[in-house]
């Protein structure tokens, strides 16, 4: 598997799928290896990965779970053989994996297969550019095995013409450590504060950092209401912000027990996600039964998956403060339900994992 870090302050939703995925297909290989593209491991990540040892990019190690930095590869090279498979997600790792299985044509006479896990339309994250052209250009649906992290992706490449041969689609779930705490809550709830949590993701344009302070701004003006409630900020952003009419406290990036205490224990969250893929937060807000702001994208409506969800069709400021000030308002006449999705059947918090998925690659 090609991955760009597996450090704590890069390991989010994406890479923990994609370490979900490696794990279940590694059961089926005599011998594994993450090769890192991005950051160089450091001590803490490798202690989560204590069944593989760390080797260095140029030996040719017989170990059967390796890791390798290879972030740091000017001049440098990486062993491969002829049964090589590639595991790939970021456009970027699929890029070289791409390039190693040329490689491997040119040398052995055939390609290793590669797996592209596919968990967002990546062109989308630029402008048209180099990088937006590369990123498309890695999509070769009559070569690679797609494994799309939900229905509503892979439904938006098959909307672009992009219909791959060999495609599999799973439901993201929760993971288990949230689902652990959130056993907990519903076995003992928490009071709720009046406190609102904004997934705040400065460096992730997808996340629309801008759009959210716009709105909350506008809220802040517009709504008497939003000076008794307290804004919190997950995700990024280290130092508190002044919007003018309200402060957003910020938290940086919590880890995933203290993540979970705060949904748990506060009333609305506004995550926002140009793109088609939900993302993980929206769901996870609305598992904790939090009362939930979000955005609507191409085939995108996860207001259609919980009443919990109040998805906006007009991606501006005004309608998301609108929603805001809705939401605020429910919470204060005590209308919001604060059932978690879990009554709802959804997906999202059943037990998912990659094994059927596995089990149907093997077979075809
Ligand atoms: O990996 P992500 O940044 O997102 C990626 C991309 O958005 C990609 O486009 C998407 O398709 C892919 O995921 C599936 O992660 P995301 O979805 O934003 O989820 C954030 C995760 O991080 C979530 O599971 C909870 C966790 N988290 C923390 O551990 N601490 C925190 O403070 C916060 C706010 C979240």
């Amino acid at each position: 598997m090609l991955l760009p870090s597996i450090n704590a302050q890069h390991y989010f939703g994406g890479i923990h799928t994609a370490v979900q995925l490696y794990r279940a297909l590694a059961e089926h290989f005599p011998a594994t290896r993450i090769i890192l593209m991005d950051s160089a491991p450091d001590d803490a990540a490798l202690q989560r990965f204590s069944d593989h040892i760390k080797v260095c990019c140029e030996s040719d190690s017989d170990a059967t779970r390796q890791i390798v930095s290879f972030n740091d590869r000017y001049g440098r090279t990486i062993p491969v053989g002829a049964d090589d498979c590639w595991l790939t997600t970021a456009w970027w790792t699929t890029y070289s994996a791409q390039r190693l299985a040329a490689w491997q044509q040119q040398q052995f006479g055939a390609a290793g297969q590669l797996i592209n896990l596919i968990q967002d339309f990546e062109p989308g994250f630029y402008p048209w550019s180099s990088q937006s052209a590369l990123a498309l250009g890695t999509y070769r649906p009559d070569q690679d095995i797609a494994v799309f992290n939900t229905r509503l992706l892979a439904d938006y490449f098959a909307l672009q013409g992009l219909i791959y041969q060999h495609r599999f689609v799973f439901e993201p779930t929760l993971n288990d450590e949230l689902r652990h705490a959130l056993e907990q809550v519903r076995a003992q709830p928490q009071p709720r504060q009046r406190r609102m949590v904004v997934y705040a993701r400065p460096s992730t344009p997808r996340n629309a950092f801008e759009l959210l302070c716009e709105a909350l701004r506008i809220w802040g003006w517009s709504d008497p209401t939003s000076a008794r409630w307290e804004v919190v900020a997950a995700g990024e952003l280290t130092t508190d912000l002044d919007l003018g009419p309200l402060k957003i406290r910020a938290l940086g990036k919590l880890d995933l027990p203290a993540y979970a205490q705060l949904l748990a224990t506060s009333a609305i969250g506004v995550s926002l996600m140009v793109s088609p893929h939900p993302s993980y937060p929206p769901l996870e807000m609305a598992a904790f039964g939090m009362g939930v702001i979000t955005n609507q994208f191409a085939n995108k409506d996860l207001g259609k998956f919980s009443p919990n969800i109040r998805s906006v069709e007009q991606f501006t400021p005004e309608a998301i403060a609108a929603a805001i000030t809705h939401e605020a308002g429910r919470w204060e006449k005590r209308e919001m339900l604060f059932d978690s999705l879990l009554d709802m059947d959804h997906p999202f918090l059943g037990e998912g994992g990659f094994g059927e998925i596995v089990r149907k690659m093997a077979m075809s």
